[in-house]
């Protein structure tokens, strides 16, 4: 106890010491800044204790912010309500490359099915109903506003066929009474909406077990894709699928086939670039078979040098599917690109007298204002229109359901 009394002594005196030295060090330089003799050892040892002060709190923030950056992220999740979870979720799902969000869509809740259709079909809405609105805004329906009507049905690619029956209507309904705008605006949705349902017709997979699917169109048009797509409804439905990569004009078509059958969990058979499309659908028939699968779906190639390669080679896989699967292919799709607009009719017509098509899936309706091309293709072709393509997702490849279309386009927001 004596020893740690003397070590405390000691230490005291130095510090006194030491505080003498700070006082005769530092009450002179006061005295120059002309402090007043009986202030400046006070003033020595304020500042010290300032000094002091001021080292002190910098060792505390210094303290502080090292801790800050250590400290691991807070366990906050356990307090989180779950909104605040959602919308956390949200926040970490937003940077998933685009790519992965087209063919990841979940399926969509009904609600949002008619809320896509109508955001597909934006483009076409705008300037159909769109002008049509403004067209009927404090007029009255006489010749001239269904001369004018005429034009903006045109315009809008229902084909002149469809046009002129329609505004025929139409006239027959005005010359029976006095009609509002109102009331022509309704009208023309009907009468649409009675052409389009002449143009619907769903694809039955039950009247064929196996059901064969051959897709065809010119390249760029969407087949892959909507092939795809296909894949992972019909598995959704409980369906099994095999894919025949029909298309080996360039290896790309069928690699592109196979991730989307590995997507979609189902088989891609597949031979090299610049093999027989026949030896693919023979395999693909073997295949389809063996796994007792209820559907197979066999893409083509788009481009051909002329219609009579074309020909051959359609036939050719046709004869092959049909001797491996009575009734094969039990549907021939063509896919034609709704963007490009008359040219897609132009190619039906073509692929029509080549191939015995049976059904059209019209793509890329989300990409025009030309939407009115459904009606146009089916009408002046005579096929049904299968299904549409709004978009690039999975849930983006809908049956033709004309009033869902039709209600997509005119319904008030
Ligand atoms: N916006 C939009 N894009 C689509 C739609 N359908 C297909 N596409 C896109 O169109 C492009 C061409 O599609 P593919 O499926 O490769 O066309 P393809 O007919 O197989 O072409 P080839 O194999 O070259 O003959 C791709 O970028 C698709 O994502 C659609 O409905 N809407
Ligand atoms: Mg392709």
């Amino acid at each position: 106890m004596d020893q740690f009394s003397n070590l405390l002594k000691n230490y005291l005196a130095q510090f006194g010491e030491l505080l003498k030295l700070w006082v005769q060090t530092v009450a002179p330089l006061l005295g120059q800044l002309g402090v007043p003799e009986i202030y400046r050892e006070v003033g020595a040892l304020g500042a010290l204790y300032l000094l002091v002060t001021l080292v002190v709190a910098l060792f505390i923030l210094l303290l502080l912010r090292i801790g800050r950056r250590q400290r691991p992220v807070p366990p906050r999740r356990a307090e989180v309500t779950a909104e605040e979870e959602a919308e956390a979720e949200a926040v970490e799902e937003a940077p998933t490359p685009p790519a992965e969000i087209t063919v990841e869509a979940p399926a969509a809740a009904p609600a949002s099915l008619f809320e896509r259709m109508r955001a597909g079909l934006a483009k076409t809405q705008g300037a159909l109903v769109g002008r049509l609105d403004s067209l009927l805004s404090g007029r009255r329906v006489d010749d001239e506003l269904l001369d004018d009507l005429e034009e903006l049905l045109i315009t809008a690619d229902f084909g002149m066929a469809t046009t002129g029956d329609v505004i025929q209507a139409l006239r027959g309904r005005v010359a029976r009474g006095e009609m509002s705008p109102a009331a022509l605006r309704t009208a023309l949705r009907e009468e649409l909406r009675e052409r389009l349902k002449l143009e619907a017709g769903a694809l039955d997979l039950n009247q064929a077990q196996p059901f064969v699917i051959m897709v065809v169109g010119v390249n760029g048009v969407g087949k892959t894709t909507t092939i795809g797509k296909l894949a992972r409804q019909f598995t959704a439905q409980g369906k099994r699928v095999v894919l025949g990569a029909g298309d080996t004009f360039r290896a790309a078509a069928a690699e592109q086939l196979a991730i989307w059958g590995e997507r979609a969990g189902v088989e891609v058979i597949r031979h090299g670039e610049g093999a027989d499309p026949a030896a693919v659908a023979f395999d693909a028939a073997k295949a389809t078979l063996a796994r007792k699968a209820d559907v197979l779906i066999l893409d083509t190639a788009g481009r051909l040098h002329t219609k009579v390669n074309l020909m051959e080679e359609m036939k050719k896989i046709r004869r092959v599917l049909g001797r491996e699967i009575p009734g094969a292919p039990h549907e021939t799709l063509l896919v034609l690109d709704a963007t490009t607009g008359q040219n897609a009719l132009i190619q039906a017509r073509l692929f029509k007298e080549a191939v015995e098509v049976s059904g059209i899936a019209l793509t890329k309706l989300d990409g025009t204002a030309k939407g009115g091309m459904v009606v146009a293709i089916g009408a002046e072709l005579g096929l049904p229109v299968r299904y549409v393509g709004i978009g690039e997702g999975v849930d983006d490849l809908r049956p033709f359901d004309p009033d869902l279309f039709v209600d997509a386009l005119f319904r008030e927001s």
